[in-house]
């Protein structure tokens, strides 16, 4: 990685309903991230963490800007833009942004952020689509609705902060589908996006979808932004997250797509954003699954075996 990478914690749980998402970007620092990238000779520069509030300070039917069920959005409203500037700034002064979550909610400001002056491709690493909507959801978590608010999905096309103008449903790539709700289904299948489920995964390997997935994200794009839910891999590598869903990639799966990352957008140079979610320290096991995390950054940026 010749550019310097940019940390940026977003300690957001107002998106999920499981509370200690919040503490993921400290549990991904203590695994080691930092020490992780310098020892690859990439310099790292950490940039704290963006404020959230606490859900004690806030009211979440309060201020809510749109129709249906979307709970705290004001609150994800303020906290998306400010990760939106935080995360502009990185990419105006040429360095990668890395953004540590909390809940998937956050995706809304890494895009907006990461997007804000070129046309972006996205690759969604998940077992979930996130693609409800206030009126679609039947949690009304926004963690659930974030590529629908990126993509001005529904009531979100009347929002002005929520949509990424530069990023088209057809450089959308979703990898590792298998919790799909009933209403997100028929959404997911009348958009551009491409949509790549475990059994695809199953099908043609998982080398063979994640090429797939990058040339979706790269075709006609400047840059490709990866968002990496951790619930994408398997409760058994990954049992940190809010969401654990059974049958998601291997551990050697896992690394296998990050290598292709790696391959495939640093030569030349068209990684421009990198987010980390979903990781929740309450939950997990000797904080195994942020230690994956950072394993699978350090791939996805280029570490080698040999
Ligand atoms: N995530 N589809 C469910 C919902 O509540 O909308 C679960 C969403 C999980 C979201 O893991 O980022
Ligand atoms: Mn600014
Ligand atoms: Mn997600
Ligand atoms: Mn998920």
């Amino acid at each position: 990685m010749d550019r310097n990478v940019r940390i940026i914690g977003a300690p957001m749980d107002l998106g999920a309903d499981r509370r200690g998402v919040d503490m993921g970007p400290s549990a991904i620092r203590y695994a080691g991230l930092a020490e992780e990238l310098e020892a690859m000779g990439t310099t790292c520069l950490d940039w704290g963490d963006v404020h959230v509030p606490r859900p004690e300070e806030t009211d979440p039917d309060a201020g809510a800007p749109v129709a249906g069920d979307a709970k705290f959005l004001a609150e994800t409203e303020t906290v998306c833009t400010r990760l939106s500037h935080e995360v502009a700034d990185a990419v105006d002064a040429g360095d990668l942004p890395l953004v540590l979550g909390g809940d998937h909610s956050i995706a809304i400001g890494t895009a907006s952020g990461v997007a804000r002056d070129e046309s972006t491709g996205v690759i969604w690493f998940d077992a979930h689509g996130d693609f409800n909507t206030p009126t679609t959801t039947p949690s009304g978590n926004v963690h659930g609705m974030s590529l629908a608010a990126i993509l001005g999905i529904g009531e979100f096309a009347e929002t002005d902060w929520a949509p990424s103008p530069n990023v088209s449903e057809e450089n959308v790539a979703l990898v590792g589908l298998r919790d799909i709700d009933e209403q997100e289904r028929p959404a997911i299948r009348d958009s551009e996006v491409s949509a790549y489920t475990m059994t695809d995964i199953d099908d043609r390997g998982v080398t063979e979808i994640v090429e797939e997935a990058i040339g979706v994200a790269t075709d006609g794009t400047d840059g490709v932004h990866v968002s990496l839910d951790l619930d994408w891999l398997d409760p058994t590598e990954a049992p940190g997250v809010g969401t654990p869903v059974r049958g998601g990639v291997s551990y050697r799966e896992a690394h296998a797509a990050m290598e292709l990352i790696a391959k495939h957008l640093s030569q030349p140079d068209r990684l421009r954003g990198f987010e980390l979610v979903e990781v929740n320290p309450i939950l997990d096991q000797h904080n195994q699954t942020a230690e994956l995390a950072v394993e699978l950054v350090a791939s996805a940026f280029g570490k080698i075996i040999l």
